[in-house]
């Protein structure tokens, strides 16, 4: 459903704190030089600018390749047996293969109500290829409700930074979640608990709490216009509108799209979680293109609200 757009926020003029520069003696300017040269080197090489962004993960960004069926990493997986952990149901974590670039951030993905994590295992190479350790989880329970599922995703980041055979690779202060329908509800109810989380991605989700002034969390909430399980109008559309107007939020309605269509591989919602997930896990600037100036609607996009990034 169309409304008036409402107006983005610009950045403050000062910038953000880490960009602001001050004088040095002799010894930290010899090294900051050192830290611009190797700065140059990986712009030139394509590779991660470490000395401007330590988060940065993989070459820089085109139209191309995040709306790739795969992104630059190789991606290796490893199930996890709901026996062996408390909390929720278990999973699978895919991950980048390499440990060359250091640790990654990470995302878990919850499915919906009466499903598995073969309704959303799509995402998790089409994610982990791009530079982040991807946990699609099974639920204890296919009926478990959104509050739930919040929890649910919680454990299971505790469990992949904690506990988990990949623990090693993942940053464990840069997380964010995921869910379809109900699991996009516990994205939400996530969110809420956890102010600490770095992204939120609920795909049609589908909630009875309809007002979230509580996140702190920047989120994208992604709707689907023919959706009749959970109507954009009485889901995705509410939950948005009630994100505090400060946070860093932006509501995707897809065009042309049903309450499952999350369920397969879909470029749209893949190129705008991709640029969500970097933006606000790795704080990668370069992601902005795709998010500002807000996307215009298309064959795919019914419409698009929200801001620029601004959070640093
Ligand atoms: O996870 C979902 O697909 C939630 C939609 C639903 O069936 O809610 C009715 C209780
Ligand atoms: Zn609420």
């Amino acid at each position: 459903m169309q409304a008036t757009p409402r107006s983005s926020t610009p950045v403050p003029a000062d910038g953000p704190a880490r960009h602001r520069r001050r004088s040095r003696g002799p010894l930290l300017g010899l090294l900051a030089s050192a830290a611009a040269l190797a700065g140059l080197a990986t712009t030139l090489t394509g590779g991660a600018n470490a000395a401007e962004n330590p988060y940065e993960r993989g070459p820089a960004p085109t139209e191309s390749s995040v709306t790739a069926t795969r992104g630059p990493y190789a991606v290796s997986q490893t199930s996890v047996s709901s026996l062996s952990v408390t909390g929720f149901g278990g999973g699978t974590i895919y991950y980048p293969t390499s440990t060359a670039d250091g640790t990654f951030g990470a995302v878990a993905i919850s499915p919906g109500y009466t499903a598995r994590q073969s309704s959303i295992a799509w995402l998790g190479p089409r994610l982990a290829s791009q530079g982040f350790v991807v946990f699609t989880i099974d639920t204890n329970t296919t009926s478990d409700q959104p509050a739930s599922r919040g929890d649910q995703l919680l454990a299971a980041l505790d469990y992949l930074t904690q506990r988990s055979s990949v623990r090693g690779r993942v940053d464990s202060t840069r997380l964010g979640v995921m869910g379809h329908s109900m699991g996009g509800g516990g994205s939400l109810e996530a969110a809420k608990d956890r102010p600490s989380l770095q992204a939120a991605i609920p795909l049609t989700p589908w909630n009875l709490d309809k007002t979230w002034p509580e996140i702190q969390t920047p989120t994208l909430i992604i709707g689907a216009d023919g959706d009749s399980i959970a109507p954009v109008s009485s889901h995705s559309e509410p939950f948005y509108q009630t994100l505090p107007s400060s946070l860093d939020r932006a509501y995707l309605e897809l065009n042309n799209a049903t309450h499952f269509t999350p369920n397969t591989s879909d470029t749209t919602i893949a190129k705008y979680s991709i640029s969500w997930l970097k933006r606000y896990i790795d704080n990668d600037t370069r992601y902005d293109q795709f998010l500002c100036p807000l996307p215009r609607p298309s064959l795919t996009i019914e419409e698009y609200r929200g801001n620029c990034p601004h959070t640093m």
